[in-house]
């Protein structure tokens, strides 16, 4: 019999580290890529390995995230898939928000139950990767595991910030410790392949990405004092179940703060980007949106990709995603930037009626210098505006902008007047 999978999508707790990018909208609604959302990768990654029955946990639904899945993944009626968001509710059990990752999947269990499944496949909401969970799920049968985790050699600068694990000749995890400080490293490293070695990538790491027993997630679920997976759950699951490693060593990355969340961005504009977005089998599923061809005009394009329904006629681009609906000034240059672009054109009694006024339109204005900026969505910058990000900059917020690691952030729908100098 072919053994049932429902996927968990963990969307995101307060979204603090991605902030401000998740100020006004809940993480798995933050755009990515130009074109997508970042839920929409777990989301495919399912759906690609057959896995179409798909919860999305999150802290708080916003109407983007709302439109977004309703728009976007719809199966036929008898078919029996779907994608469903769970929000954190008030009950008269629960007062609140979730408390951790494994609370919001207690507070969701009446949801789980209700279906037909053998497995829970949980994920986070932050990671760019192509995985087949089909074959995590085959090992996971084969080795008769009560629990498995995605495991992935890493490096000690990164092992920090991971749950690192330790397993015996079986793949069975003997040890996790929930992010390590940097002193207890040395206890930590894994027999690793010698490529791995080579790369200093000696500590396993775990991934976020758990397979459980439909029985023994039920278990552990009633247990109301643990809040979290890497905390609490999985410490103590290996010491009374069997939890087994799947060790995968392909192209993974978190994208949960700011930082890495540029890096994974423009790294798809590298010749050959570690992450696939033109594959065929394995494409990101997103929202169609009938939109027009970019119009591109007196433009030197190096390593950019381009969204559709964009009017563009910077004098230069370079390593920079430019969004859906983008609309960028004459004189224009633009590099390493991640450009959301817009919700919305602005119509021609709108921009008459902006420029009479002398107010930014909609995009970027003419001749500005943008540099290690993302700049969020239906934001105006005006012309003659210098953004110059980089490690220069010490981490600031104001209305208009939010500095992390020398990256300007500019906020979703703000007006930036000409002339202005960051
Ligand atoms: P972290 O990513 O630091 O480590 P956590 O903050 O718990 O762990 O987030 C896991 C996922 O759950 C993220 O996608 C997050 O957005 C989401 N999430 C967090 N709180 C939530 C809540 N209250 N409601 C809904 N979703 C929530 C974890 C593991 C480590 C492992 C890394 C791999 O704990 O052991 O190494 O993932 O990235
Ligand atoms: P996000 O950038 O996450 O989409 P927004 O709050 O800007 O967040 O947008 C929420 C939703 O509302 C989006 O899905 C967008 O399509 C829609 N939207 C935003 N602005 C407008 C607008 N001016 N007119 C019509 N729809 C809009």
């Amino acid at each position: 019999m072919k053994k049932k999978v429902l996927g968990i999508i963990l969307g995101g707790g307060q979204g603090s580290r991605l902030k401000p990018l998740t100020s006004t909208r809940s993480k798995p609604a933050v755009p990515i890529a130009g074109k997508y959302r970042l839920v929409d990768i777990p989301i495919s990654n399912c759906l690609h390995s057959g896995i179409d029955r798909i919860f999305v946990l999150t802290q708080f639904n916003s109407a983007s995230l709302n439109k977004h899945i309703k728009n976007t993944y719809s199966f036929g009626n008898f078919s029996g898939a779907f994608v469903d968001i769970l929000a954190a509710e008030q009950t008269p059990e629960n007062d609140g928000w979730f408390q951790g990752t494994a609370d919001a999947v207690r507070q969701s269990m009446q949801h789980f139950v209700a279906y037909d499944w053998d497995y829970a496949l949980i994920l986070s909401g932050d990671q760019l990767y192509q995985m087949d969970f089909n074959k995590m799920v085959k090992a996971h049968e084969k080795s008769k595991a009560d629990i498995s985790i995605a495991t992935l050699p890493v490096c000690a600068k990164d092992a920090t910030g991971f749950g690192i694990l330790k397993t015996n000749e079986n793949e069975e995890i003997t040890s996790f410790i929930e992010k390590p400080s940097s002193d207890q490293l040395p206890e930590w490293t894994s027999d690793v392949t010698d490529e791995m070695k080579s790369q200093g990538r000696e500590y396993l790491a775990s991934m976020g990405i758990y397979i459980f027993n439909r029985e023994l997630l039920v278990e552990l679920m009633k247990d109301k004092e643990t809040m979290d997976f890497g905390g609490e759950i999985i410490p103590q699951a290996i010491k009374t179940n069997k939890v087994a490693s799947y060790q995968y060593e392909g192209y993974w990355t978190d994208i949960g703060t700011i930082g890495s969340f540029f890096e994974a961005n423009l790294g798809l504009t590298d010749d050959i980007p570690q992450f696939d977005l033109f594959g065929n089998d394995t494409n990101v599923l997103t929202r169609p949106r009938f939109l027009p061809p970019t119009k591109i005009s007196g433009t030197t394009l190096e390593k950019t990709l381009i969204a559709e329904g964009g009017i563009i006629n910077a004098s230069r681009i370079e390593r920079t995603i430019i969004g859906i609906r983008a609309r960028i000034g004459i004189g224009t240059t633009i590099s390493n930037c991640y450009v959301m672009g817009n919700d919305k054109y602005e119509g021609a009694a709108e921009i008459e009626e902006k420029r009479n006024s002398n107010t930014p339109l909609k995009g970027i204005g003419d001749r500005c210098y943008i540099n290690n900026c993302i700049i969020d969505k239906n934001s105006s910058i005006g012309n003659d505006v210098k953004i110059n990000g980089g490690d220069h900059l010490k981490d600031t917020e104001t209305d208009l902008y939010t500095v992390r690691n020398g990256i300007v952030v500019i906020k979703n729908g703000v007006t930036v007047p000409s002339g202005t100098v960051i």
